[in-house]
């Protein structure tokens, strides 16, 4: 059996997804935010070291990070199911999203979150200067990149709406977390019309809704 250590409205609710779109049994273990600081509970350190979500345990093994939790569960449960045909290019594509989604897509979307909230967790007395530098990271380096990774993003979708080929794959369900979050932080729906499409299709899958059934409230959804 599958154990999923799962953190309430995070990243983890696109493993939940993946393994409702394989049909695998599973258990989650929950844990909750810490509603001041965001942060996970110190008890998901017990399972590794960083306390980060998500985490699987499957039998004996453990497996962090949500792009090698995802190339785990392809390689040992999927087939040849939500992946192209192996070494194709559409393949080379999905090894591709897998990575960026969280080595480079979620940078400019955590130091967007990051810096929002720089004023006002700063003392009042140096909030008017916390501000300002907040607003100059923004304007001059965080939201040019923003802009640049949701203009890719459109254009990638063009040819068949999903990321990894002409079928709806892995690589949708990994790169689902940083759509969802930039259509929070980054970019207007009713302005990048395949990425709104993208969003209405994967929200629509019954998988998907299962996983958020399962995996409790979502904010991204
Ligand atoms: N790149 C990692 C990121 C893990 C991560 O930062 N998870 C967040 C959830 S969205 C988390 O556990 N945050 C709580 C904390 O840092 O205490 C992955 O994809 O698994």
């Amino acid at each position: 059996m599958i154990t999923v250590h799962h953190l309430n409205d995070s990243r983890s609710q696109r493993v939940l997804w993946l393994l409702e779109e394989l049909g695998l049994p599973y258990e989650i273990k929950k844990y909750q935010r810490d509603a001041k600081t965001y942060l996970a509970p110190p008890e998901l350190r017990a399972i590794h070291p960083l306390g980060k979500s998500p985490v699987i345990e499957d039998g004996d093994i453990i497996v962090a990070e949500t792009g090698a939790i995802v190339e785990h569960l392809l390689t040992t449960y999927a087939g040849d199911r939500l992946q192209p045909p192996a070494g194709s290019a559409d393949d080379r594509k999905l090894t591709y999203w897998l990575h960026y989604a969280e080595g480079s897509a979620m940078t400019p979307l955590l130091l967007k979150l990051v810096f929002g909230r720089l004023p006002s967790g700063a003392p009042a007395v140096i909030r008017p200067i916390a501000k300002a530098i907040a607003a100059k990271a923004q304007s001059s380096f965080i939201d040019p990149q923003l802009k640049a990774h949701a203009d890719y993003w459109e254009g990638e979708l063009a040819a068949t709406g999903w990321f990894a080929g002409a079928e709806f794959t892995a690589a949708d369900i990994m790169m689902s977390f940083p759509v969802e979050a930039a259509a929070q932080r980054a970019f207007r729906r009713a302005e990048r019309p395949r990425l709104d499409a993208f969003l209405t299709a994967i929200h629509a899958r019954p998988a998907y809704q299962r996983a958020l059934e399962r995996g409790g409230p979502y904010s991204y959804a």
